[in-house]
């Protein structure tokens, strides 16, 4: 993906333009999976808008915006791309007290477009979260965030977890976690990734494990 690309993408979501953002999208080259379009084009421009925010340069508005323009342009690419599902350890994904529910939507995409089944817990509460493992015997959970504190929860569900016994890899993600290198070990997580290949990765190994 060119820079000019993100820099054209960013400049329509700053404006609200959804068809001009589409048409970005679409003019792009079809030798690239819809993951990769995401990883390439969406998430560096919303990476630049926050700056901007945190910078003051861009207003509440616009990151909100722009969160709804790129939710819908997600939820488009990637419905369709679903394969068959192989036979796999219990697996979830949720988005843990916290409202940044795009990389949740992409990495839990990623995974169902390789191979894998997962239930998609949406928005969590730690005691919820704790609750649905036990019922459902899951054995692979997935958190994203990219509030700090609720990065920090993380450390909770592990220790609600290990007060009854309960056994579950958990693997990490969202921006908390790319800032700071060590915090996915301070939380008491199994494996962190930086984007939904990597997730993907993660959970190939961890099923070849268990
Ligand atoms: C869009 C956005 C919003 C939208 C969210 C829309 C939505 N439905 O998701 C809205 C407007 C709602 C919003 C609200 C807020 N936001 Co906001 N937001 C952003 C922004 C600009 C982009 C986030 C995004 O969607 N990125 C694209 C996605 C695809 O990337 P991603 O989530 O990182 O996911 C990728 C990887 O991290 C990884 N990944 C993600 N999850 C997982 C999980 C696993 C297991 C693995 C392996 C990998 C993985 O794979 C994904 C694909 O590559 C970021 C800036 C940034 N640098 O991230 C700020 C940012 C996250 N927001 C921030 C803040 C402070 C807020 C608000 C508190 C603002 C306010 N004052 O109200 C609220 C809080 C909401 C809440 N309580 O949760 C801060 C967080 C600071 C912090 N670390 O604590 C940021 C970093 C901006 C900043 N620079 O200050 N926000």
């Amino acid at each position: 993906m060119i820079s000019q690309d993100v820099d054209q993408f960013e400049k329509a979501l700053l404006s609200f333009d959804r068809l001009a953002a589409e048409n970005i999208l679409n003019k792009s080259d079809g030798d690239r999976t819809p993951i990769q379009f995401i990883e390439e084009l969406i998430v560096p421009a919303l990476e630049r808008l926050g700056t901007g925010w945190e910078e003051g340069r861009v207003a509440l508005s616009q990151i909100y915006m722009s969160g709804r323009i790129c939710e819908k342009l997600v939820n488009d690419i990637l419905s369709p791309c679903v394969q068959k599902r192989t036979d796999q350890p219990r697996m979830a994904i949720g988005v843990l007290e916290d409202y940044h529910l795009l990389g949740k939507r992409i990495v839990y995409s990623a995974l169902r477009a390789s191979g894998f089944e997962l239930l998609d817990y949406g928005q969590i509460t730690v005691d919820e979260l704790v609750r649905r493992i036990k019922e459902e015997r899951i054995k692979v959970l997935l958190i994203s965030v990219l509030m700090l504190p609720s990065a920090l929860l993380v450390k909770k569900v592990r220790e609600k977890l290990k007060e009854t016994g309960t056994e579950v890899k958990i693997v990490v993600g969202g921006a908390p976690f790319r800032f700071d290198n060590n915090l996915w070990k301070e939380v008491e997580a199994d494996a962190m990734g930086n984007n939904a290949s990597e997730a993907v990765q993660i959970i190939t190994k961890i099923m070849e494990e268990l």
